[in-house]
């Protein structure tokens, strides 16, 4: 059924055992004497004068206690673990304690290499072009302009295999490796950002010429937007102005206070056409959005989800006050760029303007550090101002020139101190690494495709997932990406990961190696295969694969401290960039799968929708009681993404979508 969840249910009633001690037990007859030696004479007196039946009782109810703790920790163990790796997997636990992860290594099988010659991946339905674009009806006042006709669908066999130079991490400025031949869409050559920065335009959707018909909403189209409304009822009615809904308590959760879930939603309001409620959260920006607070907010979250939010808004729209509140919070985050290297810190107080590391360490996360680029490059071309450019510009350049990568994988941190990667050794593209791939190409895509070292970069990481990374499971078969530390290859896959058959499929399409596809194609297989084999249908945080065949055993395993969701967008992610580049009608049907599961298991009937404990239990998949801001930003926006059939709808050729699902736009020449 739909309806899963009422409100919780009242807190058992507690009993008490009230325990009295006498004045002079407690502290000893003949006022206080506490030093080691007097209380043992004293206890041991206190022994000698008890008879040998009370010395019975005592020793047999110590042995009784003694018994119970033993069973008792067998029991809880399982979940107590689980809880504590629940913590270490919340990207909030990922934020706040870098390293934790480390501290507690999985426990890997025997050493085995990662195929090196997966490249003949599974045989995949030819692509076949989607149907040419309808035209585009929708609520008029809401209507995204087109800018042009979306230009010829790139020939396949136009896409240049690019030579990648495996195991040579620090080159000179002179043996760059020219990637001119990949560059196949000379119209979308810019001048280098900074060069270009001046007054504020006219937002990217409002210089448009050619104004389209709106195009009927299609019924998975409607369903996107019933659930969008279901989600933002329950945010309206308990939580908002604050950061996330708590849909079962009927309340919300404060991580920065910066009305989170609001900000995250703008642009797929815009999108899905809800006109009412967008006009309604414009007002809360305008009257109760403040930035001058004492607050920690972590640069990379605020970074992707609020300046990304509204600068997003802001090109949609084209209503300045976006990008007023964009400029102030940009302003307030540059105080994390002063460290004596230049890589930023994890936090920043906005009201205060200090920023610090976590309270254990000095190191960064690699992840974060370099997925702030595609918001703050575009902050500078609208402000004119290009001290936030800068300031992340130059955290890539030294990112690219740093020893301590595999084959371009990077580690997971970085110090701010040193400039230097620590911890060496683990590499993985799930979470701290993840979308530090997924930004050098898109920032070479926002750019132009003129920024060389990002595209060398990026074509020598993916070289190095398929050297390393890469395996089959048993028995389907199926490519994956696991994880590599120290030599040794784990078969586990985060979610988080999911991302990449879009990433790859986008690179592709931007005219990069066919091969990219068809590892996309392998890999987002995998990624489906990841909800479809869940007796939910719903995938779990992590996964690992199956390497060997195992009667009864399906290819996906899931350990007990993995088996949440958090109603992530990755895969819905890939899906609808698949769909866009083949127009496979499977990727859209995958979609609706994933919905209807949603629907199923995480929607709370008085609003909103929760993320759940355990994807193995459609009896109970155990609410977790939170509504995670993505949800809103990025899940249900890739959804109606993917249910369109109009490519001008965020065309890709003019809108590059950052890590949260905020599209911005790809620069073109002044
Ligand atoms: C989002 O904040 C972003 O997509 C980020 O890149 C990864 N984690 C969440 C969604 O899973």
């Amino acid at each position: 059924g739909a309806a899963m969840y009422s409100a919780a249910a009242p807190p058992p009633r507690r009993d008490f055992i009230s325990v009295t001690l006498s004045p002079e037990e407690a502290v000893g007859a003949g006022g206080y004497n506490n030093s080691k030696a007097w209380r043992r004479r004293s206890c041991w007196r206190k022994w000698k004068q008890l008879s040998r039946l009370q010395r019975s009782v005592i020793l047999f109810l110590f042995a009784f206690l003694a018994v119970c703790a033993v069973i008792s920790y067998t029991s809880i163990g399982d979940p107590w673990k689980s809880l504590t790796n629940k913590a270490l997997d919340d990207p909030r636990a990922e934020a706040e304690a870098p390293g934790l992860k480390l501290a507690n290594p999985a426990v890997l099988p025997a050493p085995q290499k990662a195929d090196a010659n997966l490249g003949d991946y599974p045989k995949l339905s030819p692509q076949k072009p989607p149907k040419p674009p309808p035209v585009r009806r929708g609520p008029s006042n809401l209507q995204i302009k087109s800018l042009r006709r979306l230009k010829p669908r790139q020939d396949p066999s136009r896409a240049v295999e690019v030579p990648v130079q495996a195991n040579k991490e620090e080159k000179t400025e002179k043996s760059v490796i020219s990637w001119r031949g990949a560059v196949i869409e000379p119209d979308q050559s810019t001048e280098p950002p900074s060069n270009k920065v001046k007054e504020p335009e006219k937002p990217s959707s409002v210089e448009s010429e050619d104004q389209k018909e709106p195009v009927p909403l299609n019924d998975r189209q409607m369903a996107v937007i019933e659930a969008f409304r279901h989600a933002w009822k329950g945010y309206k009615e308990f939580a908002w102005g604050h950061d996330e809904l708590k849909p079962l308590s009927k309340s919300y959760s404060e991580w920065f206070g910066l009305g989170l879930t609001l900000i995250d939603a703008l642009d797929t309001m815009w999108i899905l056409g809800l006109k009412e409620e967008f006009e309604e959260a414009r007002k809360w920006v305008e009257n109760d959005l403040v930035f001058d607070k004492n607050v920690d907010v972590n640069l990379f979250e605020s970074t992707i989800r609020i300046l990304g939010g509204l600068l997003s808004t802001y090109h949609l729209s084209g209503d300045s006050l976006f990008l007023e509140k964009a400029k102030d919070i940009g302003n307030r985050l540059m105080p994390a760029f002063k460290t004596p290297s230049k890589i930023p810190y994890s936090d920043v107080n906005i009201g205060r303007g200090t920023a610090h590391p976590p309270r254990w360490t000095s190191d960064s996360t690699v992840a974060e550090v370099t997925s702030i680029q595609l918001e703050f490059r575009e902050l500078s071309r609208l402000t004119g101002d290009e001290k936030f450019q800068k300031a992340v510009d130059e955290v890539m350049k030294q990112v690219h020139t740093l020893s301590g990568k595999n084959d371009g994988l990077v580690p997971m941190f970085i110090n701010t101190n040193s400039g230097q990667f620590t911890h060496l050794g683990v590499y993985t593209l799930g979470a701290r690494a993840d979308s530090y791939y997924e930004y050098l190409l898109k920032q070479w895509i926002q750019g132009g495709k003129k920024e060389n070292e990002l595209l060398e970069d990026y074509m020598r990481a993916i070289e190095g997932v398929k050297k390393h990374l890469l395996q089959r499971s048993q028995p389907k078969q199926l490519i994956f990406v696991g994880e590599l530390a120290h030599g040794h290859f784990s078969a586990k896959m985060d979610h988080l990961v999911c991302f990449l058959p879009g990433t790859l499929a986008l690179g592709a399409h931007n005219g990069l190696t066919a091969d990219h596809m068809k590892l996309a194609e392998a890999l987002i297989e995998t990624c489906y295969q990841m909800y479809a084999q869940v007796e939910t249908g719903l995938s779990p945080e992590i996964v690992h694969f199956n390497l060997h065949t195992q009667k009864g055993h399906k290819d996906v395993e899931i350990k007990p401290a993995d088996r949440h969701n958090l109603l992530r967008p990755e895969t819905v992610e890939s899906l609808f960039y698949m769909y866009r580049f083949t127009g496979d009608k499977k990727y859209q049907d995958w979609g609706w799968e994933i919905l209807q599961n949603f629907n199923k298991y995480t929607r709370v009937p008085t609003g909103g929708y929760t993320s759940i404990n355990n994807v193995q239990n459609p009896r109970n998949p155990e609410p977790r009681d939170k509504m995670e801001s993505f949800f809103l930003g990025e899940t249900l926006k890739y959804m109606f993404l993917l249910f369109s059939d109009d490519v001008d709808l965020i065309n890709l050729d003019k809108f590059v979508f950052n890590t949260e699902a905020h599209p911005l736009p790809i620069w073109v020449p002044a």
